[in-house]
């Protein structure tokens, strides 16, 4: 029996797992959409900028990849600053957008995307606009392995619009993958040795180790070694107990003072993280003199561009199970206990302090609760009052670009609603970053999904102001944000929504918040004070 493009597509997808997409629609994208099926879930989001990045909180929940279906150029140009970020949180994601139909692609019809393949670079792993109608489903085939393979990560597919109803070649075949690479078993021998005979190594555990699934692995190896961990500089997932006895704290995003923090060790090993990202321009050497490093990853990428260092390409899981085998336990003296200064204001200020709302966050928070955070200037200080305790519970952007965790959370909550695990998600953002992507709130009420968005109002950009501070720039435009009132724009999407000014009134919003089925978002004044930078 013969069957179109589009049966044979829905078919492999279905035998993918594939049977949500998120999207938001155009004219380009409905021949594909066309008749939806009925095992199938369509995601509205009413902007391409959520719609990706409810997909990353998706997948990153599942740990599968996410579909995601964008309107044609002016779609994928929307969905760009998440698709970085996605591309930076190694999320495999098939990102496919509708295209013109081909019997007027070379007269640059309205709508045409007339530079499908490159407009979503360099931010994908592959790309492509299948050369004939039939190609189709193959190459969905194609786009899902190459976004699993390791590392994970988005891929695009441009979809002409009158491919749908063409004859199809047959059923695509469905393939499976490994998403997994293990050591080279020589070279990894090697390290352990160097690691055995160290006088004082330090380990770095990054964000692939959640990503691996290895935070016990990380913990196992770290008590046999008996050696401190560090977080590398803004970690986009938590990789280990931060209660921990041996955890130090997150390394600071500069060349010289994340140098410093290392200088009493001879050898530093970075499992499941680049060497390093920084932020701050602050010259120096990048390790200590007389310091060496090894570096697990399985990005070729991210092996090559390390400034020092010396490294072997795996799945973080992998490697850190071999090593746990072959390592001798480490008879190192304990390092010394961290000491974590959280200071709360006495008497309470009349505005509340960044402290303060966190403490109410962490008294008030399930155990089991995850966290996604774009609170630029608050992160450190969430960090001291909100360790991260267990895996797969903590989120943020892994580019910088704001406008994903409101969005993410949507996504992720969606995926723990799927997956019947029913975690309680909550997103912390700055009244900037609350801004980026504020449809995915429609989402969230649409869906009933019992999201809390907890906006830590200081009524500016805080950071760029610290930031400002930082790099001697003097009277920069466009840092105040006054005249936003929360409450109504998160009330017109038809979520849940309350100001709350004192402690008290956000540990009993909180509790509220996570009883109620649907969303809730809590506009919570803070100081505009902001921290310096280092
Ligand atoms: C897409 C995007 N646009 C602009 C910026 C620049 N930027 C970095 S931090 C920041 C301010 C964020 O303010 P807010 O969320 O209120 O957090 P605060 O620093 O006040 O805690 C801006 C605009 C960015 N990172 N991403
Ligand atoms: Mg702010």
């Amino acid at each position: 029996m013969t069957s179109t493009v589009r049966e044979a597509t829905y078919d492999l997808l279905r035998q993918l797992g594939l049977t949500t997409i998120f999207g938001n629609p155009g004219s380009t994208e409905e021949p594909f959409l066309q008749d939806f099926p009925a095992d199938f879930t369509y995601v509205l989001g009413l902007q391409e900028a959520s719609v990706l990045a409810m997909a990353d909180g998706y997948a990153q929940a599942t740990g599968r990849p996410s579909l995601v279906n964008l309107h044609t150029f002016a779609g994928v140009g929307h969905a760009m600053g998440s698709l970085i970020c996605a591309y930076y949180n190694k999320t495999p994601l098939i990102v496919t957008a509708g295209q013109q139909t081909r019997e007027m692609l070379l007269l640059e019809p309205y709508l045409a995307n007339v530079q499908a393949v490159e407009t979503p670079r360099p931010c994908v792993k592959w790309s492509y606009e299948p050369v004939r109608a039939a190609d189709v489903p193959a190459a969905f085939m194609r786009a899902y392995a190459a976004a699993v393979q390791p590392p994970a990560g988005p891929v695009f597919l441009s979809l002409p619009m009158d491919d749908f109803d063409k004859e199809a070649l047959g059923a695509a075949a469905a393939r499976t993958l490994s998403q997994r690479v293990g050591p080279d078993p020589a070279r990894l021998q090697e390290f352990a040795r160097q690691i055995s005979k160290a006088k004082s190594p330090v380990l770095v555990f990054g964000a692939s180790v959640d990503r691996a699934d290895g935070w016990d692995a990380a913990q196992r190896l770290a008590e046999k070694l008996n050696v401190p961990v560090w977080a590398p500089p803004e970690i986009e997932r938590a990789a280990f107990p931060e209660d921990h006895p041996l955890f130090q704290g997150f390394l600071p995003f500069a060349i010289a003072p994340l140098s410093e923090k290392l200088k009493d060790h001879d050898l530093v090993v970075v499992v499941g993280a680049p060497v390093f990202r920084y932020y701050l321009y602050v010259p120096g050497d990048y390790l200590p003199a007389g310091t060496r490093l090894l570096h697990i990853t399985d990005d070729a990428a991210e092996a090559a561009r390390a400034p020092v260092g010396d490294s072997l390409l795996a799945d973080a899981r992998l490697a850190l199970e071999d090593l746990l085998d072959l390592v001798e336990p480490g008879s190192y003296p304990a390092p010394p206990a961290r000491s974590v200064e959280r200071e709360l204001p006495d008497p309470p200020d009349l505005v509340l302090v960044p402290a303060q709302v966190f403490a109410a966050l962490q008294a008030s928070r399930p155990e089991d609760a995850v966290i996604l955070i774009e609170s630029t200037s608050n992160i450190a200080e969430f960090h001291k009052w909100v360790p991260i305790t267990r895996p797969r519970s903590f989120s943020l952007f892994g580019s910088g670009g704001l406008g994903w965790a409101l969005p993410a959370a949507v996504g992720w909550a969606l995926a723990e609603r799927d997956a019947g695990r029913n975690r309680p998600v909550l997103a912390v953002l700055g009244d900037g970053a609350a801004n980026y992507s504020i449809q995915a709130l429609y989402t969230a009420a649409q869906h009933g999904l019992p999201v809390v968005f907890l906006v830590l109002n200081n009524g500016e950009y805080g950071i760029l102001k610290a930031f400002a501070d930082q790099q001697g720039t003097p009277g920069v435009p466009g840092m105040d944000l006054p005249g936003l009132d929360f409450v109504a724009l998160a009330t017109g999407y038809g979520c849940a929504a309350f100001r709350v000014d004192t402690s008290e009134a956000l540990a009993q919003a909180l509790q509220n918040a996570l009883r109620r089925p649907g969303p809730t978002v809590l506009d919570v004044p803070i100081t505009a004070a902001v921290a310096p930078l280092l």
